[in-house]
């Protein structure tokens, strides 16, 4: 069985700057049980497939390929930063995506179609185009959060050049997972 999901990888300079993010945030947050996504992790998740066997494997290659060949190349702005499921009460820190926004919940769409038509039974939550930085263990208070989002600095991050995604593999360790591209589809290659 192998742990898949398909992600978007963020060019190296993006990841240098979104890890700059992280940086200011691991000083805010000095002192809290936090698990920070080390930089060469950072990525955006277009959809978590879990654990698959051979055939889940091949289909979701399929799938992939299927929404790859009837793509275009696109950019996004990676920009802003919050929490989820909110301050109050912060499980995951992100760096969000600025318009515009529709290529990837596009992409996100027809993957989720694409897979379901293979059986796949389908995401319950709703996409949201984000970048995870840090998961949480106990939500530090939310005055402490509300500050710290404040504090950072709302510039772009970097244009992202989406000219392929990417199906990765994840090896859970206690010393954070490992992950590894299975196979990479690039857009519009049909
Ligand atoms: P996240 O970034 O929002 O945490 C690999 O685990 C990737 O798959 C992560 O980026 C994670 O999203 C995403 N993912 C989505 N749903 C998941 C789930 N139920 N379990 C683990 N990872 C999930």
């Amino acid at each position: 069985m192998m742990r898949l999901f398909f992600a978007v990888l963020l060019d190296e300079h993006t990841r240098g700057r979104v890890a700059l993010v992280q940086e200011a945030m691991k000083r805010a947050l000095a002192g809290q049980r936090i698990s920070w996504v080390k930089q060469e992790n950072l990525h955006l998740t277009l959809r978590f497939l879990g654990e698959q066997d051979e055939k889940g494997l091949r289909q979701a290659i399929e799938a992939g390929q299927t929404v790859a060949r009837e793509r275009q190349t696109f950019r996004f702005v990676v920009q802003g930063a919050g929490a989820f499921p909110d301050l109050r009460r912060a499980r995951v820190l992100w760096v969000g995506v600025e318009e515009p926004v529709e290529p990837l919940y596009y992409l996100a769409h027809q993957l989720e179609k694409e897979l379901r038509q293979r059986g796949f039974p389908p995401e319950d939550k709703p996409f949201r185009s984000h970048i995870t930085l840090a998961r949480i263990k106990e939500p530090p208070p939310a005055q402490v959060m509300q500050k710290l989002i404040e504090s950072l600095p709302n510039e772009p991050l970097g244009s992202v050049e989406v000219r392929s995604f990417v199906l990765m593999q994840s090896v859970l360790n206690p010393n954070g997972s490992l992950y590894t591209p299975v196979q990479e589809f690039p857009l519009g290659a049909g």
